[in-house]
């Protein structure tokens, strides 16, 4: 009983391009699902796509004996990203090897590790807004990129942005930013369009060129003054070795692995933190909990790891702020064989798929009628959690090697923020959300006012909502 896949009419070789917004096409996915249904296909110049967002079709193709990473939508990031993580197939040599040499430095335990340098980042961004005027705003994703770029500086490889210290974004981000820009666009234009475009071009080049000296600068004094016992990552890629092949990464691989942390590693959890603080703003009954949790757990100058792991509500307000934002909000496989999901779709060995992930996180079938509602407390008890409905970091082995180190930053920040601070939002933000590669809210402005006395709320009580109880 095969189903034909559907297809919302194309317009000659353009195909489907017309049907979205080239400036944020997952969300024009997502209302093309509302439309076309849990999977659709989507013919892009000759290049075709099942775009999918129903829970049993994601179950089919999460399935890893079936289907794996698909990289053709990241084709033009490999001018920068090399086989680095991220842009790998699983069958590149580099992607298992580069995955074994750093798993050890993404575990839990290894957040102990860089602990005290995210707490560093973190009281930079406080004291910066501890000294603003009353009547000064904060550009709320601006400040957080500063804050996730500085983190993964710092503890990646011990160098600093110093992004507090300067008024407009690191050249670095800004050349990272425009690539990854073009890098989407490209896809979606005729070659003869691409190929008028000079000028795009040689910017382009210019900016992986830059990205490539600093890094590779980052890299060779490294190597010139030697080790000094650091931990941290580019250290462990310098010295350790593939168990498997004995071989430890190359250099241009160690380019491209730095270079994908930081792009990975900054843009995805900075749109988390504002989105999060975007949630908080509009939820005054959760911002009440999360100020009860924190004044109860947070009672030093700055929070220490334990405290970090006992923030039990926060990491649920960051759960379900991934669920109704995920930002990164696309990942694609492709079928291994030929294969049936759903128990009535056939797609042939070699296609690909893609997954929305906010249309996903949305479902209503699975999420429940309130799908649509911000409510941390669905994520109260793990066990209940549909995971095949709930996929923030991707799936499998080339799941987000990133996960903890995120958590815990993102964390510990939004903990430090809440001890100190009381969030206004007199321009009463309406959400507009803009995509890059990854998902944030725009223009998103609020001001903040040191928080006079603790707020003395006492902490929830009714079944199932005891914030007290550390399990
Ligand atoms: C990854 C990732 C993913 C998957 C993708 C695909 O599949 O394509 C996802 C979904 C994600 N990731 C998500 C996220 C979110 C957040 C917040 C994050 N993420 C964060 C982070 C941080 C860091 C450092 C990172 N991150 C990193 C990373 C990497 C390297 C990767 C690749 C892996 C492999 O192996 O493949 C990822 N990440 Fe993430």
């Amino acid at each position: 009983n095969l189903i034909p896949i559907p297809q919302p009419k194309t317009y000659g070789v353009l195909g489907n391009i017309p049907l979205i917004d080239k400036d944020s096409p997952t969300l024009s996915f997502c209302k093309l699902a509302d439309e076309y249904g849990p999977i659709f296909r989507f013919e892009a110049l000759g290049r075709s796509v099942y775009i999918i967002s129903g829970p049993d079709l994601v179950a089919d193709v999460c399935d890893e004996s079936r289907f794996d990473k698909a990289i053709g939508h990241l084709l033009k990031v490999r001018d920068f990203a090399g086989d680095g993580l991220f842009t790998s197939l699983t069958e590149e040599p580099n992607w298992k090897k580069a995955h074994a040499i750093l798993m050890p430095s993404f575990s839990l335990q290894a957040m102990k590790g860089y602990h005290d340098m995210m707490v560093d980042i973190a009281v930079q961004l406080v004291q910066k807004w501890a000294r603003l005027n009353p009547d000064e705003s904060i550009d709320v994703p601006d400040d957080m990129t500063r804050l996730t770029l500085d983190t993964i500086g710092l503890c990646g490889f011990n160098y600093r942005f110093n992004s507090y210290y300067r008024e407009t974004p690191n050249p670095f981000i800004v050349s990272m930013v425009r690539s990854l820009d073009e890098a989407m666009h490209y896809g979606n234009r005729l070659p003869i369009q691409n190929m008028l475009m000079v000028k795009t071009k040689r910017q382009y080049e210019q900016d992986n060129q830059s990205m490539f000296s600093l890094v590779d600068k980052i890299i060779a004094e490294r190597k010139e003054r030697g080790d000094r016992g650091e931990t941290d990552l580019l250290a462990r890629m310098l010295t350790a070795k593939d168990p498997e092949t004995g071989q430890p990464l190359d250099d241009q691989n160690i380019r491209y692995q730095i270079i994908t942390f930081l792009i990975a590693g900054h843009e995805t959890t900075s749109g988390l933190l504002s989105f999060t603080i975007y949630f908080l703003l509009k939820h005054p009954d959760v911002l009440k909990k999360a100020y009860a949790e924190v004044d109860e757990v947070l009672t030093g100058a700055t929070p220490t790891y334990e405290q970090v792991l006992k923030l039990k509500y926060i990491r649920m307000i960051l759960n379900e702020s991934l669920r109704l934002w995920p930002t990164a909000p696309q990942f694609s496989l492709f079928a291994k064989e030929d294969s049936i999901i759903g128990g009535k779709y056939p797609i042939k060995k070699g296609e690909a798929v893609s997954i929305v992930l906010p249309k996903l996180h949305r479902d209503k079938g699975v999420w429940g009628d309130d799908a649509e509602q911000f409510r941390p407390e669905r994520f109260e008890d793990p066990a209940q959690v549909p995971n095949h409905a709930y996929k923030p970091f991707g799936n499998g082995q080339r799941a987000c090697i990133g996960m903890q180190f995120a958590l815990h930053e993102a964390t510990l920040v939004l903990g430090m923020i809440l001890q100190q601070f009381q969030l206004l939002d007199p321009l009463n933000y309406q959400l507009k959300v803009k995509q890059t590669l990854t998902l944030k809210p725009d223009d998103f402005k609020i001001r903040v006012q040191l928080r006079e006395k603790k707020i003395t709320a006492t902490p929830p009580n009714t079944p199932g909502e005891n914030l007290t109880q550390a399990p």
